[in-house]
Order: structure tokens, then sequence, then C-alpha cells
């Protein structure tokens, strides 16, 4: 018998994460929140402590698929913060705790769309007719500005690094050239060649720190170095979701170290004796370098972005880890 405790289904998105046939920190966290509610609808359980052990297992196995998109525990922190206060105010029905669980899992999903499309609105505000826009890996965030600034009847054309090892700049540039933007794809290492022609940078966010810093896709930092030297704008498309509020505590935000092989095939590395490959998958680019964060609360600079989340959030008396027994 499988000593499975949820549905295929559910190990399947679980897998696709880890894989990254699911990724871009929205739609990890979008998944994740679905597949929470898979597994909630799995329990047969009558018993609300046992339903609640099983519901924080799944979120647990969810939160360990990768690391640093805090879009992902914030997604599970969302639904989970809110059940703890529903059993605290009396609700002790594993029905109406499942029916909770969804209801809560829509409501983020909606919101999460929503402030997309804010961001889009609020970042084309920054784009001006002529413009070209550079863009790092592949954010859904980004590109909404980017598309929304186009669909204003902007004129711009952009350039996109392909994103060295997984390419997601392809996948930038596929997404492009559907909606009709001019776009050039060069490797990474010519972004300084072109800085000089570039009249803004928009990238996403897998998290943002309490100072104000960003961790993006590894190189991120880079250009942002090169942006600041040609007193080119960087701005960071990123919702609120995106915000760490470990950091408030002192805890860092994991960057991730996937495999090697994503970098060179296993048979090459093989024949080497003193060679050892690193493949860290996000970087941490400094407040100072960020002249803008965009979010569906509107533009902030990275020092007043922290004041703002927990003004709108009080992060403060948020369970960090409410997947803990
Ligand atoms: C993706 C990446 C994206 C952010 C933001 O990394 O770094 O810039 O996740 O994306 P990976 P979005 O490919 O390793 O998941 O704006 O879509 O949330």
């Amino acid at each position: 018998m499988s000593n499975k405790l949820f549905p295929d289904e559910f190990y399947r998105i679980v897998e696709d994460i880890k894989t990254m046939k699911i990724r871009g920190a929205a739609e990890i966290a979008i998944a994740a929140v679905k597949d929470l509610v898979i597994a909630s609808d799995s329990i047969t359980t009558n018993d609300v402590d046992e339903y609640f052990r099983l519901v924080k297992k799944a979120a647990k196995i969810l939160v360990d698929t990768r690391p640093t998109a805090v879009s992902l525990p914030n997604g599970l922190r969302f639904i989970l913060n809110r059940l703890i206060q529903d059993y605290k105010r009396g609700v002790n029905e594993v029905s109406s705790f499942k029916e909770k669980l969804r209801s809560y899992a829509n409501e983020f999903i909606e919101s999460a769309k929503n402030a997309r499309k804010l961001i889009g609105m609020y970042g084309a505000g920054r784009i001006e007719d002529g413009d070209v826009i550079l863009t790092h890996c592949n954010s859904g965030t980004a590109l909404e500005v980017i598309i929304t600034a186009f669909r204003q009847g902007k004129n711009i054309k952009v350039i996109a690094t392909e994103t060295r090892p997984r390419y997601q700049g392809r996948i930038t540039a596929e997404v492009l050239d559907k909606v009709g933007i001019e776009t050039t794809l060069i490797v990474d290492s010519a972004v300084r060649y072109f800085m000089n022609k570039v009249d803004k940078v928009i990238v996403g966010a897998d998290a943002i720190a309490a100072n104000g810093a960003v961790v993006n896709k590894i190189g991120t930092s880079l250009i942002a170095l090169a942006a600041h030297e040609s007193s080119v704008p960087f701005m960071v498309a990123a919702e609120t979701f995106k915000f760490s509020p470990d950091t408030l505590f002192g805890r860092l935000i994991e960057i991730e170290e996937r495999e090697y092989t994503e970098v060179v095939p296993k048979e090459w590395l093989e024949k080497l004796k003193y060679v050892k490959i690193r493949n860290p998958a996000f970087d941490v680019t400094p407040p100072e370098y960020i002249d803008a964060i965009i979010t569906e609360l509107g533009v902030f600079s990275p020092a007043v972005y922290p004041f703002i989340i927990r003004e709108r959030f009080g992060i403060f008396y948020m369970e960090l880890e409410p997947w803990k027994d």
C-alpha cells in the first residue's frame, strides 16, 4: 500500500515546482495555494486536530520545494493564519475548515491577479514613448508593465537577457514576440555593452527584504550595477506578497543553489579533477541600486517600502511558520 498522505496530483504539482515546470515567484505561489486545496479536499478525517496536522504537513512539503521565492510561503501563510484565527474563534468542523480553506485560496489567487494588473498600470506610467527597456529572466510582473505600456500605444523596444543556465529569457522573448514588441535577445554578459542603448531596466522579484534589497534571478545585481553606472533607472515590479516578513526578525533569505548539471553536462565535469561548479539561482540587489519598487499599492523607493508593507498588513502580528506543529 502507498504511504502517500495526499493524492498523486498533489505530489505532481510539488514535483513541477521543484523541477521548474512551474516557475516564476507569482506562479509558484498560485500553484502552491491550489495544491493546498487539493490536499485539504482529499483529507477524510472528521477530527479537526488531525485535519490541521495534515494540512500543515502538506504546507510544509510545499514550502520545502524552492527556498527563495517568498511568495510561496506567503501564499500559504495567507491561508493558514486565517484558518488558525477561525479555529481560535471556535470553528470546529472539518467540513467548515475545508470550505474556508478553499475560499481563502480563491481570495489569494484573485488578489494576486488584481495586483498584477495594478502593477502593470502603475509601472506603465513610468515608461515613455520610444523607451528601450532591458529585462532579465522571465518575470510575469515585469512583462505586465512592459505589455501594458505597449498596449497604451507607447512605441517601446525590449532587450531581454537569455538568462543562463535555464534560458528563461527565451520565454520572455516568445511572450513579447506574440504581443508584437520588437525584442533583442542578448547573452547575459552583453548587458554592459548594451547599457548605453537602454532607457530603463525593469525586473521582477522573488523576495524583498526589510531593508528594501531585492532578491531576483542570478545576474540581476550585476545588471543593477551596470544601470547605476550609466544612470539608467532600475525598477522592480513585484506584488507585496514578495515581501519577506522573516527579514524583519533578522532572518536572511535563503539563496537556492541548484544542480551543477544545469550548467555543464555531467560527463564534462567527470573528466576534470580540480574543477567544481556553483549554480546559485538568485542574487541580492542592494537598495542603493534600486530606483523604484512598483507594487499594487503604488510605486515606492526601497527605503519606504517596508514601512508601507507594515502599515498595510500589520505583518508583526503574523505567525511566520503556521505549518509547524
Ligand atoms: C524567476 C525569477 C523572476 C521572479 C519574478 O526565477 O527570478 O524574475 O520569480 O517572477 P525562476 P514573477 O525561473 O528560477 O523561478 O514576476 O513572474 O513573479
